[in-house]
């Protein structure tokens, strides 16, 4: 178990212009639920069973009223750049006008960083969708997908020369299969035709929202945030069913947005499944991104079902996280790489790598040895693909301080930092403490 977080001092990870950094997302820290039109969170949240301690993100870590102390315990991380995202429903009303002081706290919030010399990544949707506009189909209607690009017109007018990068969506997978195909997200769907079909929408949503981007903000680069599992087969006689899994669920996505096609699994569906694609869709989903943002934290095992389908397998006696999560960092290396092999890739950014872990805060410190343990083999993951070519250029912690972990609300602590909900105080736990550690030894 490594007790500290290191590379070896000749990385190109230690060296300009690679991009140290942490990040989070709106609904799981921001709060101030009543200054903001509700979101399809705040709805799934009510449903009984839906979020595992019954809480939700009203509160979370207060991070509206707190923020400029949290802009300044990410400067003292000595991070280069902070990934946070917007809430379009703090940022307009429902009739499209817009919300002055939701602008205004993002505002503040960014000049805040850039003052500190902190690079802004700014993703545009991170899961919180209006809930007026679910009322009306969400995901499912096509007008969504323009609804977006019109709020990103908004955001990149009013916060223009406040951003440094723009990431469309985070991981269309989970807002699509999680919250439309298996409904264990909101908006809590459950229908393999509605996956398919918010999963084109989140697509085209973010192909037209790169059109508006190149427009307002030639200058700053734009593109979008996926998720990875990479798929293994259990034995043998699952790599087929391996093969239909990465296909369905990573591949999916970025084939779509870096050739303009989906992978060929989409003629094995039925037409009752298939997504209805517009003529000119797959052309505006491959609009060129200036970066692709991979966020990893385990591989997953699949065997063949009985229908020459796939499912999830679970491998024994390996090392897991709090989520139940394999500690795979290899996978990480073999991702890249993988990618790497597959497609011409623009810079890629690892957007988000973390493990929650059941932390305890004793007399003061929380000694969190796993996630030192895990940042550093994973950050050494990225040291090799990068030494076998991949061209990626940053690395973001999940998260900055724990946060609402969606359906398994407070429970989970993925954070560098530990909240202390009932005070919101916030404790630097001791992985925040080597990742500052190394990245000052790089600045040295
Ligand atoms: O907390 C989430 C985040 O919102 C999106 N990526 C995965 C993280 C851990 O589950």
């Amino acid at each position: 178990m490594f007790k500290t977080i290191s590379l070896p001092a000749s990385s190109p990870l230690l060296a300009q212009p690679f991009i140290f950094g942490v990040a989070t997302a709106s609904f799981q820290i921001e709060g101030a639920r009543d200054t903001r039109l509700p979101c399809i969170w705040d709805t799934f949240c009510q449903q009984p069973h839906s979020i595992a301690d019954n809480s939700n993100g009203d509160n979370a870590c207060e991070h509206v009223k707190y923020w400029q102390q949290d802009v300044a315990m990410i400067a003292d991380l000595a991070v280069d750049a902070y990934r946070l995202s917007i809430a379009w429903s703090r940022v307009l009303h429902q009739d499209g006008s817009i919300n002055q002081q939701g602008v205004d706290f993002y505002r503040n919030l960014l000049k805040a960083l850039k003052a500190r010399n902190i690079k802004t990544f700014v993703t545009l949707y991170h899961w919180d969708l209006p809930q007026h506009l679910e009322d009306q189909g969400g995901w499912l209607n096509r007008d969504t997908a323009q609804a977006f690009a019109d709020y990103t017109d908004v955001v990149s007018r009013e916060l223009d020369g406040l951003v440094d990068s723009y990431a469309t969506l985070n991981e269309p997978f989970c807002s699509a299969y999680l919250g439309y195909e298996i409904g264990v997200h909101a908006p809590g769907i459950k229908s393999q035709q509605a996956g398919r079909q918010a999963a084109h929408h989140l697509l085209l949503a973010h192909g037209l929202a790169m059109q508006v981007l190149r427009k307002n903000c030639p200058d700053v680069e734009a593109g979008i945030v996926l998720n990875f599992s990479p798929s293994y087969p259990l034995t043998k006689a699952d790599e087929h069913a391996a093969m239909l899994a990465e296909q369905y669920h990573n591949q999916w996505y970025i084939k779509a947005i870096l050739t303009g096609a989906y992978p060929a699994l989409l003629n094995q569906l039925s037409d009752t499944v298939k997504p209805v694609i517009g003529d000119n869709d797959m052309a505006i989903i491959s609009e060129k991104v200036d970066f692709i943002g991979v966020n990893y934290y385990t591989r997953i095992h699949y065997s063949r079902t009985a229908d020459n389908w796939f499912a999830e397998a679970e491998l024994k006696n390996v090392p897991v996280t709090d989520m139940g999560w394999e500690v795979y960092p290899q996978g990480l290396t073999e991702l890249l790489l993988s990618l790497h092999r597959q497609y011409q890739l623009p810079k890629v950014y690892i957007t988000e790598n973390g493990a929650a872990m059941a932390d305890t805060l004793t007399e003061g410190c929380v000694e969190d040895i796993e996630r030192v343990d895990y940042f550093h083999t994973h950050l050494n993951a990225v040291h090799a693909a990068v030494e076998q070519g991949v061209n990626v250029q940053g690395y973001f912690a999940w998260s900055l301080m724990d946060n609402f972990e969606w359906a398994y609300g407070y429970n989970k602590r993925f954070g560098l930092v530990y909240v202390e909900y009932a005070t919101q105080k916030r404790i630097l736990k001791q992985s925040a403490k080597q990742y500052r550690a190394l990245l000052k030894q790089r600045k040295k």
